[in-house]
């Protein structure tokens, strides 16, 4: 800044995470009051870091506003075990909307929690052994790991790793055990609440979320690059020997904003299993202070990566951690998604992939997966995995039990071969209406019906079965991460959506905006001519969104994020 400027204003975020460090609020307060049916605006902002946002049902808005909370897990690579899986499938049915959603993220959300269940939801989770802590608001969020179950200890490994720097970048505020496990305000006068300052993020913790996962190639299943801070199993000689280290990407953006983009995340060197929390808390704390704190549209930390440059950023980190990254070794990713059906552990017992049409586990007209999936867990105990793409992995299963398991599912309407169709397998929606106080289009209500005439068009087209990644969200916040997609629907207006065209199967390149604010009668006139080109074009094994690389952006050009990653 030159003597002339005046320092810009810091958002308002700021300053009651400063005046509030322990991050308490008056939520134990409100909490108490049965007569108010919400919480004040700050502590719906400290409520984020608890796991708990404040929402309304968006469909019942003409007759008045109708609060409802929706509170999120955190579980780090997606692994919960039998027991708390059933905690949650009660309290769903007890205090929620009888549905438990699976996010983007390998977690749990919880929606339609009314004010005075909320105490009990929380209290539940937390004598579960699970917990909601850091699940949302300006910290590092649920740390993400591939979930299928260990084929060889590789995949276990990485797990204990992911849930390490999960560990390690957790906020010590004592006001969420205090508040929802001991179930009142924390004591601010005493003198370790009134003096706390968090010994990682300090007072005013990160300028905006934090974002972590791991990958083992030729997996990409977690969606490593849109990540702010990765890392890819490097394996030698069947030895894990270390990570080659991402960072820098994040997918939000705001429309007519040109100064919010998707970003792929940089490869910045190889680091030890050892340097894995040191490097963490690193890159953690250049974020804290780099990230532009005046403007929360542009407090990602992919905005410091792609303003000040990745030589700058592992300058800044090397000096941070006082030791050099080794140079980023050879790595090849080829497919993002999971895999469904039946298969085998490397310990000779089974698990059983099964698709959630965008995560949500309910039960509706013949298909009852949610009464199904507490039946088995309940007589079978089976570990539930949680993908990133919104699925299910029953794990540790005995191999006599894969007949009756899979005549329990099927009764229950699940089949367990031949799930969803080719093109749904393949797709994410974003939770949107009418619960997301931020959608500007519907979203997982409205897919699976686009979905259906999609596969019309294909089939018409000659392209019957062709797997093509869809992804769809309400707005251009990128929650189910569709700049990724081969074929992309980001919500502009009820009724309209832009088009983006051109992701990979290894999910390593954003995709270009095609198209801009189409109604929805228009979505398969618009996709009709470049599906019927597609079809007469590509090379054999083509798929849709390499022929768009290859040829469509060539000629048309397009508008997108920055960045390609190496694979
Ligand atoms: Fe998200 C905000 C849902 C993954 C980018 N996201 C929201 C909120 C909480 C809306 C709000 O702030 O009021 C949504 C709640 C809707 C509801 O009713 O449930 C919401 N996000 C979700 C989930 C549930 C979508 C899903 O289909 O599963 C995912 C929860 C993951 C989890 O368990 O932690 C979810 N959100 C993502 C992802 C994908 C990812 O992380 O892999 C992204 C893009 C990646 C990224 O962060 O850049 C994402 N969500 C956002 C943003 C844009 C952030 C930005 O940098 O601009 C917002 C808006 C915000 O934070 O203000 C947002
Ligand atoms: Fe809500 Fe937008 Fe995220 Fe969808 S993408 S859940 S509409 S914030």
């Amino acid at each position: 800044m030159n003597k002339t400027e005046s320092p810009r204003k810091l958002t308002h975020n700021e300053s009651i995470k400063e005046a509030i460090p322990t991050l308490a609020g008056s939520i134990a307060a409100t909490l108490a009051d049965a007569a108010v049916d919400r919480f004040c605006e700050d502590d719906t902002q400290f409520l984020k870091f608890h796991g708990i946002y404040q929402q309304d049902d968006r469909d019942k808005r003409k007759v008045g506003k109708e609060y409802i909370f929706m509170v999120r897990g955190r579980i780090p690579g997606g692994v919960v075990p039998p027991q708390a899986y059933a905690v949650f499938d009660d309290l769903s049915n007890r205090n929620g909307n009888n549905t438990l959603r699976i996010t983007s993220r390998q977690s749990f959300q919880f929606h339609g929690i009314v004010k005075n269940r909320l105490g009990p939801v929380m209290k539940g989770i937390n004598d579960a052994l699970m917990d909601t802590l850091a699940a949302c608001g300006d910290v590092n969020r649920n740390v993400m790991a591939p979930p299928a179950p260990a084929m060889n200890g590789i995949a276990l490994e990485v797990r204990d790793d992911a849930r390490s720097v999960s560990a390690a970048l957790l906020p010590k505020t004592r006001a969420y055990h205090s508040i929802w496990v001991e179930g009142v305000q924390l004591d601010l006068e005493d003198p370790t609440n009134k003096e706390f300052v968090d010994p990682l993020y300090g007072k005013t913790y990160l300028p905006r979320k934090f974002k972590t996962a791991f990958a083992i190639p030729p997996s990409n299943d977690v969606d490593l690059f849109t990540n702010d801070l990765g890392f890819i199993a490097i394996v030698e000689n069947a030895l894990l020997t270390g990570y080659n280290m991402t960072v820098g990407g994040g997918l939000g953006r705001s429309h007519g904003n040109e100064a919010t983009y998707p970003r792929i995340a940089d490869v910045i060197g190889f680091v030890t299993r050892e340097q894995l929390t040191e490097v963490s808390r690193g890159v953690l704390t250049v974020h804290r202070d780099f990230g532009d704190r005046t403007d929360r549209k542009h407090a990602r930390l992919k905005y410091v990566l792609e303003e000040r440059g990745v030589d700058w950023f592992r300058g800044e980190l090397e000096t941070r951690i006082g030791f050099k990254l080794g140079p980023a070794r050879q790595f090849g990713f080829k497919r993002q998604g999971d895999e469904f059906g039946w298969a085998t552990q490397a310990d000779g017992r089974l698990y059983l992939g099964l698709f959630v049409e965008s995560g949500r586990i309910k039960d509706q007209n013949g298909y009852r997966l949610k009464s199904a999936l507490r039946i088995l867990v309940d007589r079978y105990q089976p570990e539930i995995r949680l993908t990133p793409s919104q699925n299910l992995i029953l794990a540790n299963i005995e191999a006599g039990d894969r007949t009756v398991i899979t005549s329990i599912l099927s009764e229950h309407g699940v089949p367990v071969e031949n799930q969803g169709t080719v093109l749904g397998r393949a797709s994410m929606a974003c939770p949107a209406m009418p619960t997301c106080g931020l959608a500007l289009a519907e979203s997982e209500r409205y897919l699976p019906g686009l979905l259906s005439r999609i596969e019309e068009l294909l089939g018409g087209v000659g392209l019957k079965d062709e797997e093509i990644i869809v992804r769809m969200t309400g707005c251009p916040n990128g929650c189910a991460r569709p700049y990724m997609a081969e074929i992309g629907f980001v919500g502009k207006a009820p009724g309209r959506y832009q088009i983006y065209l051109g992701g990979n199967e290894g999910s390593t390149r954003l995709n270009r905006l095609y198209r801009d604010n189409v109604k929805d009668p228009e979505i398969i006139s618009e996709l009709r001519p470049v599906l019927e080109r597609y079809s007469r074009e590509r090379l054999s094994g083509e798929r849709f969104g390499d022929w768009c690389e290859r040829t469509l952006w060539k000629e048309e050009g397009g508008g997108g994020g920055k960045g390609k990653a190496e694979s």
